[in-house]
């Protein structure tokens, strides 16, 4: 029998999360990377290729491959994410508003298989998003 999407999916999230991400490797210090914010959970990182003035990721120190893998023992992490890029959207002066995005998988145009939520801000975003 043909294996399911989600075997399919978690195949393929698989092969590329074997080891460790390089948002791991960024967390644990083997490559540099300008942190915003470090706490026990999680971490916030300028993003290298920024889309907007002010560009950061929220990134969980769990390896969890992407937002389709969050499972309800998860839902604590995910809210505390969501309130660690409030506050740093706040620290970086996002008073006029900001974008909160998480892509996911090949339509979502996700490119790290490590769960991250994108913050842009410092510019007038528009809708709907390519
Ligand atoms: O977004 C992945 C994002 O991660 C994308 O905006 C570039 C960013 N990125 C990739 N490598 C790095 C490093 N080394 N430092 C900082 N930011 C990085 P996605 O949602 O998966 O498309």
């Amino acid at each position: 029998a043909a294996a399911s999407n989600s075997e399919v999916k978690k195949a393929q999230y698989m092969k590329a999360s074997d080891a460790p991400s390089i948002f791991t490797r960024i967390m644990n210090k083997e490559i540099p990377g300008k942190f915003l914010h470090e706490d026990d959970q999680c971490v916030a990182l300028q993003d290298v290729n920024p889309q907007a003035p002010v560009h950061f990721l929220v990134i969980p120190r769990t390896q969890l491959p992407g937002i389709s893998y969050a499972k309800e023992s998860d839902a604590a992490m995910l809210g505390h994410l969501l309130v660690v890029a409030r506050k740093v959207a706040e620290e970086q002066g996002l008073s006029n508003g900001y974008r909160v995005v998480i892509n996911e998988g090949k339509f979502g145009c996700q490119s790290v298989p490590h769960l991250h939520i994108h913050v842009l801000g410092k510019r007038q975003l528009s809708w709907p998003p390519g």
